[in-house]
């Protein structure tokens, strides 16, 4: 069961934050509803959540807890993971009571306290200990990064990122371009897994699509390094797609509120394509006009698509398609699969002494078939 409470108050209270009598009210909820988590959607002094915690006897966690708990989830680099250590160690260490405190409760496992969940007891000292493993640690992996860039930029498959506004259709999008299964829901942050999945383009190459956790306005300032980390894949993207939920009045708002979250992560060197999703829920043809460097879709749908992938197509440079024409004899007839099979046969003309071809291919492809070059 999952309920939602707003209370009205001039001023916060100190030691609970809302009012008391809505303290005990909330205590009762509790106890007859079985409710194992309560969420505040603000921020919450230690002193704060301590009292309510122990007036509700229910675990208690606030907003930047909840946004980190997501962002530990979804760092997928080892980086990423412990820059969102460091920020959880940083928001743990004042929240510390004497007893030391349990350290599981910042990490995966909201709402219920598994069996298999560990308990770290830590203590002040052991937290200090563990950050300065980290700030180690960190120097060492991102030396390791160089490398890596370097083997990135070596591959010939590119790598797509999808970035946006907190429920705008990204993981729908995702899914709809590699036709997988990723959770989707009405809820925000409905991304908690990882998701790199390869897509095929219409000039039959491949490319990798990362999916992203949504952007959010009122990121609590302490958080935004671990934002950052969670997002670094698409510093090294070769594409951006900005999914923007043309259907959301406030569109122009989150549109704005991502790009300069995109100008910090300094990825001006990148081509940038917006998405404007949800087009099946617009009067047809309005607001379609209103920008013509984007593509239109409805990742429901479906509309839209096809010009989606082509244009992702065209944008693309990583092993770029050529324009070839081959002369093959008759006896290398097999090279056409290959064609077919690694990009578009656009002519083919049969003589008696040989097949003319005009294709095209990614250009690691016709290197191969250099031999058969008119
Ligand atoms: N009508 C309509 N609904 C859509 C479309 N695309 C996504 N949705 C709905 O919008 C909601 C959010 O979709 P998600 O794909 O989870 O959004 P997201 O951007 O991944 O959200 P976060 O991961 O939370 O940032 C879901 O209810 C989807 O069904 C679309 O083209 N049309
Ligand atoms: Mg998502």
């Amino acid at each position: 069961m999952a309920g939602r409470i707003i209370q009205s108050r001039p001023n916060l209270d100190p030691a609970f934050f809302i009012g008391r009598g809505k303290v005990h009210q909330l205590r009762e909820q509790i106890q007859s509803g079985h409710i194992t988590l309560l969420i505040f959607d603000d921020e919450l002094t230690p002193t704060q959540q301590r009292n309510l915690e122990n007036l509700t006897e229910c675990r208690v966690i606030d907003r930047t807890q909840l946004i980190l708990a997501i962002f530990a989830q979804r760092a997928r680099t080892r980086e990423g993971k412990l820059q969102v250590e460091l920020a959880q160690l940083d928001y743990l260490r004042p929240r510390l009571t004497g007893h030391g405190v349990e350290l599981s409760r910042l990490g995966g496992g909201i709402g219920t306290r598994g069996p298999g969940e560990t308990r770290l007891e830590m203590d002040r000292r052991r937290i200090v200990r563990r950050i300065a493993r980290i700030r180690t640690e960190m120097e060492r992996v991102r030396s390791q990064r160089e490398l890596h860039r370097q083997h990135r930029r070596d591959t010939l498959i590119a790598t797509l990122s999808l970035v946006g506004y907190t429920n705008a259709g990204k993981s729908t999008l995702f899914n709809a371009l590699t036709a997988s299964e990723v959770k989707v829901s009405k809820q925000l942050f409905s991304t908690l897994d990882p998701t790199l999945r390869r897509i095929l383009l219409p000039s039959k190459r491949m490319a990798l699509l990362s999916d992203t956790v949504g952007f959010i306005r009122k990121l609590p300032h302490t958080l935004v390094t671990a934002f950052r980390a969670t997002l670094e894949e698409v510093v090294e993207a070769d594409l951006i797609l900005h999914v923007v939920d043309r259907a959301d009045p406030q569109f122009k708002d989150h549109e704005v509120a991502v790009n300069s979250v995109l100008e910090d992560l300094q990825v001006k060197h990148i081509p940038i394509l917006q998405v404007y999703n949800k087009i099946d829920l617009l009067e047809a043809r309005s607001g379609r006009s209103d920008s013509t460097k984007g593509v239109f879709v409805s990742a429901l749908t479906g509309e839209g698509l096809k010009e989606l992938v082509h244009r992702i197509d065209a944008l693309l440079l990583r092993d770029p398609v050529v324009d070839c024409h081959f002369v093959l004899p008759h006896a290398e007839a097999r090279v056409l699969s290959l064609i077919q099979q690694k990009g578009r046969l656009l002519e083919k003309e049969i003589t008696a002494d040989f097949i003319r071809v005009h294709a095209q291919l990614p250009q690691s492809v016709a290197r191969q078939l250099n031999s058969f070059v008119q």
